[in-house]
């Protein structure tokens, strides 16, 4: 373990519950806790009962202001190592040696709702993650999507109110799918670009595991001869970039509210470390003025296309935090905390974060000191004359002032070079207004390039939120409205949501233009092609064929993924060897949405099935999210009479059709075959190219 996690414990375990009996704040022994002090046994309660109103008022105070923005969240520590010096572009130490671990806290969160809110709303997600440095500490607080919904800073609280439940009713929680928003995105074109990411699967992640990362604004690194490179920051997870589908995501918010959280967890607590390559875009500073937008501008990206994403390292999340409150609630991030070799930049969006951040801690954490929390703590020596304040848990002795004699001098400035950190000398030079740059103005062409980068199913699927999004919004002008503006994007889009929402079809010319950068589908290959992780569900009743169920999990966890029995009750089934047989969970209590997939075992027992509606159903939604689908024996006669197809009687899935549907009607133990083509369906993810199902 790294001394960083040693020290981290020993703050934590200061407390040792195990360690005596109950004490009152000041160590006083407490004889009873149960019973209020009372004058008599039915009498009132005194106010000299020092315990319970300890007790009372601590509690009354558990709760501190939760994040205006990104409230909910879920953190796991880790570490980083780069996989090679980056010292020709960057100066800072813990991108310099491979050998070098720099421990981390990452935070993932969702934006608009509350802290209690579910995880799977249609939402951006925050990637946070704090790199403690031999220099320093360093944050990096990206989002999931690689460009914001504002340009300026000064936008973000109109931004936020509108985004936000209505003033009003408070309603709704964890949704954009209102008047406010819509108003506001109709009248701003500027977001509208990553109002289509918002729109797209992007925002229903799978799992924090299974998702992309971006620092959005472009930074600059600087070399140790003070040169300066332009670089925009890319994670990217291992297992691939995977997201659910809409009505999946709404389902999931009442089967398992915290589904994104529990799986970070889960995945932790088996591990499985969750892991993500940091990449790097380059751009040398005589390019600045190169790309037809500009750099500074949040709600543009650099197509991958354009300039390659350069790997330079891998974080891996191999511990749960020990007290929710204590580190993910209580970890502070601020976009200005850099090292070294790391700089900022004009955009005025970061600039503004660059403000927000320190400010929004006073009031979240209670007063200035909150980089003494643990979790906040750099693992650098930390010298400073700040002093006192609110929660000070520092004894400071010496001087806290400069200069000084008395105190040696000390501590004093490093000067430049060395460890300083020392501001890159950008030139500025201007007059004093407010306007937005000319360069900033087009608002269409990246929002069309991010549609027409689409695959049909995923456009598809983004016509469907508009739909649905728009189609909850009352006022039948912001929907004309904001339908004009998707019109200025691609005009198809606009009358495809005009349609659903029955307001007029846009007219006008096309505009935008019409290129594409495959990479931003949801379809370009990332990371590995595995199922690693993946949850698949095995439905059983009596009668199983209990030898090709343990066949298949064998298979299934050698390559790393989950396979849980599932049957109408808990407990046990008996398989068609006359012998009991575990259940992992039980119908009533789990749903197709919380798998990756589902696979149908032969035996009698599938006649169960048939007459189970719980089972149909889970079959046919596995089916219908696009989901793989596998069955052996009799279980292809069920799949068939679902209409879910596959060939029944040959093995494999027939790759004239390729949905996705796995059947070997003719097996007694699953062929070699069978259980490949299966793995390969899995870790395709989803099959988009079935024909949907009627659902019921
Ligand atoms: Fe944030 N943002 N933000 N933001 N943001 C906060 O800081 C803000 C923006 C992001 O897990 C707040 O500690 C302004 C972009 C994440 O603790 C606050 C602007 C990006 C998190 C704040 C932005 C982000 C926050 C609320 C526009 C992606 C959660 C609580 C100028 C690159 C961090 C807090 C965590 C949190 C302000 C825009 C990401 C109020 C003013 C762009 C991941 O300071």
């Amino acid at each position: 373990m790294s001394d960083h996690k040693q020290d981290q414990r020993a703050a934590f375990r200061s407390d040792d519950p195990a360690g005596g009996p109950l004490t009152t704040d000041q160590g006083t022994t407490v004889d009873h806790t149960d019973d209020s002090l009372k004058a008599g046994e039915r009498g009132p309660t005194l106010l000299e009962d020092f315990h319970f109103r300890e007790k009372l008022t601590h509690f009354d105070h558990e709760r501190i202001p939760e994040r205006v923005v990104h409230a909910r969240g879920a953190g796991a520590y880790g570490y980083f190592e780069p996989y090679a010096s980056c010292a020709e572009f960057t100066r800072a130490a813990f991108l310099q040696d491979p050998a070098v671990r720099t421990p981390v806290f990452v935070r993932f969160s969702t934006v608009q709702g509350p802290r209690g809110s579910a995880d799977t709303v249609r939402d951006v997600r925050g990637f946070a993650t704090k790199f403690y440095t031999s220099e320093g500490n360093y944050d990096l607080v990206g989002n999931n999507f690689p460009v914001f919904f504002i340009q300026d800073g000064i936008k973000f609280p109109d931004f936020v109110h509108a985004l936000k439940p209505e003033p009003h009713n408070d309603i709704p929680t964890g949704a954009s799918a209102h008047d406010t928003l819509w108003d506001f995105v109709s009248l701003q074109p500027e977001t509208l670009h990553a109002i289509m990411w918002l729109m797209s699967d992007r925002a229903l992640p799978r799992s924090y595991r299974m998702m992309q990362g971006f620092g959005v604004h472009t930074f600059r690194f600087v070399d140790a001869a003070g040169r300066g490179t332009f670089v925009k920051f890319h994670w990217t997870p291992k297992l691939g970039v995977h997201s659910l589908v809409w009505d999946e995501a709404q389902e999931c918010q009442g089967r398992d509210p915290d589904f994104n959280r529990r799986d970070l967890w889960d995945a932790i607590e088996a591990g499985v470390y969750p892991e993500y390559e940091l990449g790097v875009q380059l751009i040398p500073e005589d390019d600045e003025f190169a790309f037809d937008f500009d750099l500074l501008d949040a709600t543009k990206l650099i197509p991958e296309e354009q300039v390659p994403v350069r790997p330079i390292g891998r974080m891996v999340l191999d511990r749960n935090p020990e007290n929710f409150f204590a580190e993910t609630e209580q970890v502070a991030f601020h976009t200005a905390n850099v090292v070294p070799g790391i700089d900022l930049t004009d955009d005025p969006l970061l600039q503004a974060r660059n403000f927000s951040y320190l400010d929004t801690q006073l009031s979240r954490l209670g007063g200035p000191n909150f980089a003494q929390l643990p979790v906040n703590r750099p693992v650098a020596a930390v010298r400073t004359n700040q002093r006192d304040g609110m929660h000070q848990s520092a004894l400071h002795g010496g001087a806290n002032y400069s200069p000084n004699s008395l105190g040696g001098g000390c501590p004093m400035a490093g000067g430049s070079g060395g460890s300083s950190y020392t501001h890159y000398p950008a030139r500025v030079e201007g007059t004093k207004m407010r306007r937005r740059s000319e360069t900033f103005r087009d608002h269409y062409s990246q929002a069309a390039l991010f549609w027409h980068s689409m695959t049909n199913w995923e456009q598809r699927h983004i016509v469907e939120a508009f739909r649905f999004e728009l189609g909850k919004v009352e006022s039948r002008m912001i929907r004309s409205r904001a339908v004009a503006e998707l019109a200025m994007v691609d005009r198809m889009l606009g009358v495809e949501v005009a349609r659903g929402i029955g307001v007029p079809a846009p007219t006008g010319p096309e505009t935008a233009s019409k290129s594409a950068s495959p990479a931003l589908s949801l379809t370009h290959p990332r990371g590995d092609r595995t199922i690693r992780t993946r949850r698949i569900a095995a439905l059983v009743a009596d009668g199983v064929d209990t030898r090709q169920v343990a066949a298949i999990q064998e298979a299934l966890s050698g390559a790393g993924a989950v396979l849980e029995a599932i049957a109408a009750h808990d407990g046990e089934v008996t398989g068609a060897d006359g012998r009991p047989y575990l259940v992992d969970r039980a119908l009533p209590t789990v749903s197709s949405v919380l798998y990756d997939a589902v696979l149908v075992p032969g035996g009698t027992g599938t006649a169960s099935l048939a007459a189970d509606p719980d089972a149909l159903r889970f079959l046919r939604d596995t089916h219908r999210h696009g989901k793989a689908v596998g069955a052996l024996g009799t279980g292809a006669d069920l799949l068939n009479s679902l209409g879910m197809g596959g060939d029944a009687t040959s093995p494999g899935v027939d790759p004239a059709d390729s949905r996705g549907v796995v059947v070997d009607a003719a097996a007694t133990v699953p062929s070699m075959e069978f259980v490949a083509a299966f793995i390969e369906a899995v870790a395709a993810h989803r099959h988009w190219n079935r024909t949907p199902l009627v659902a019921g």
